[in-house]
């Protein structure tokens, strides 16, 4: 890919290029499709020696009578309306004539899948093919990556436009591919969440887990529980606003992110992390005594009372308004570090959950902890902590999503001066971020038994959206790539030059990323 030159053809070749740029007005021709730095690394791709140019007279073609992918093709015209300036124009057709670009279904593709697609750039059009939906809009996001980085910018740029030629087939390693924004200890409204959906969706990931109760406050609606979010939802960590989505908002945020093919997964932590329940509830306490809401960090202290009727009652009101809310298929009910709920109690409090969640046509998925009860092979345990709580999902069929705290958990620092941040599990390093493999993070955990990989983020530390950015990034990259390129096309020394040169486009989406020592930055790109 990166190719070495004599060092009097590289000064004649920067002789060249000067001239260029001074006395005409066109910009060098892009690096070829196979050097274009795409993350995640597609499963292959082909380049060939010319390029497509977008320019005012590019229109995007879409099949006939096909809502779903007119959609995704407007979608595609909005990415390049600003930076651009062109606004290519969305026909509807079954003739595509040559010069333009198409988006079209193959369903008898089956190596696609539900998100695979095939990019075919020629000088004269691209083409854009995908069994699914899903694949046309998992596809633009690498089309987007094969443009010139200023594409990225949210203000007019200049052109030209020019895209390498070649073609790329794709799909990815693992179906699930997610990351958590914790919404609870500090609040975020919608438009932080709308920004964040977009940045994932950029880079492939399929799922937002929002954690979205704990101690520190509740975040969503529940009408036949008002209380919870008319008191629960007012206090945050350290005294911060509090806040809340109405089931209104909410709503809206599931269907931003169905527009980017991204599942909500919300999750409502229980039997412990309930403190803000408990104090807007004083019956879901054993002693009937309402809690003060709480402001602190720690974990651990808090349990719904599990032996009175009326916590089922809760549970199942909770569980089914958020299901009504709820298109995927997932409810997160949380069940991690409950250490005041005694675990005779435990047990039968997330199998009854479990019940709960059925029973509203949801499948649950719970941390690691879980995995003590007895769970039904359509429930999810994520590993975050316990090697054996992983193992033993596994020994009984039960899937895993992968979020070791140790390599995913994007609140931990990256080093001991990084400004935010916690570093209980460790200090995670971009290089470390990444150099894991799901597939072989436990003994007897195989690729079949995982669904995929998730990266969390905890909030108890990061107040606003651009600190939580700088958590994520650019780890959150590297965990996007580790879901969906095969473990055998990846290593951290070609990784770390394709991540140096999204410098400019990370910098055009206006990301606060930390800029780590580890990746050789292309700064003047
Ligand atoms: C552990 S991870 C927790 C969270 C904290 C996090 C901080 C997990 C399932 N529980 O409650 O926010 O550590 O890193």
């Amino acid at each position: 890919m990166h190719r070495r030159f004599p060092s009097f053809l590289v000064s004649l070749s920067s002789f060249f290029v000067v001239f260029t740029v001074l006395f005409s007005c066109k910009t060098e021709p892009p690096a070829r499709l196979d050097a274009q730095s795409l993350i995640p690394l597609p499963v292959s791709v082909t380049a060939t020696d010319s390029t497509f140019e977008l320019t005012k007279n590019t229109a995007i073609y879409v099949p006939e009578g096909n809502e779903e992918v007119k959609k995704i093709g407007q979608y595609l015209v909005d990415l390049l309306k600003v930076p651009t300036g062109l606004e290519p124009e969305l026909k509807s057709t079954s003739q595509v004539p040559s010069g333009h670009i198409a988006l079209t279904l193959t369903p008898g593709d089956a190596e696609l899948g539900e998100e695979g697609y095939a990019l075919s750039i020629t000088a004269q059009g691209i083409q854009l093919a995908a069994a699914k939906p899903a694949g046309l809009f998992r596809g633009i996001q690498t089309l987007r990556q094969a443009l010139p980085a200023r594409a990225e910018a949210d203000h007019l740029q200049k052109g030209p436009w020019l895209v390498p030629t070649g073609t790329i087939r794709d799909y990815p390693t693992y179906a699930y591919r997610g990351a958590m924004l914790d919404v609870a200890r500090h609040f975020f409204g919608v438009d932080d969440v709308k920004r964040y959906i977009d940045l994932i969706a950029a880079y492939k990931m399929n799922a937002l887990h929002l954690h979205l109760s704990d101690d520190q406050g509740w975040r969503i609606e529940i009408k036949s529980w008002p209380n919870l979010t008319a008191h629960g939802s007012k206090s945050a960590v350290g005294g911060a606003e509090g806040g809340f989505y109405t089931q209104e908002q909410y709503a809206d945020l599931v269907r931003y992110a169905q527009d980017r093919y991204i599942i909500i997964v919300p999750e409502i932590d229980m039997p412990g992390h309930t403190n803000a329940a408990l104090a807007s509830y004083p019956e879901l306490n054993c002693d009937g005594k309402a809690r003060e809401l709480y402001t602190g960090i720690e974990v651990g202290f808090s349990t719904l009372c599990t032996g009175k009727e009326i916590t089922y009652k809760f549970v199942d009101d909770v569980v089914r308004e958020l299901a009504a809310l709820t298109p995927g298929p997932y409810i997160h009910l949380g069940g991690d570090e409950s250490h005041v709920t005694k675990m005779e109690d435990y047990i039968p409090f997330v199998n009854r959950v479990q019940d709960i969640v059925q029973a509203h046509g949801k499948q649950l998925i719970g941390w690691d902890e879980v995995t003590n009860a007895s769970l039904k092979p359509t429930s999810v345990a994520q590993f975050w902590a316990k090697a054996e709580y992983a193992k033993s999902a596994a020994d009984r069929n039960v899937k895993l999503i992968v979020s070791p705290a140790k390599k995913a958990y994007l609140d931990m620092q990256y080093d001991s001066t990084t400004q935010y941040g916690l570093h209980w599990a460790a200090y995670i390093e971009v290089d470390s971020a990444y150099s894991w493999d799901p597939a072989t993070m436990v003994p007897g955990v195989t690729k079949d038994h995982i669904l995929g990989i998730e990266a969390p983020l905890w909030t108890e530390t990061l107040a606003k959206i651009d600190e939580v950015e700088y958590m994520a990034f650019p780890r959150l990259l590297g965990l996007a790539e580790i879901g969906w390129t095969p473990a055998s096309a990846r290593s951290w020394d070609e990784y770390k030059v394709r991540l140096g040169n999204h410098y400019s486009r990370l910098k055009a989406k206006r990301i606060n990323f930390y800029q780590s020592e580890r990746v050789p930055w292309a700064k003047g790109e």
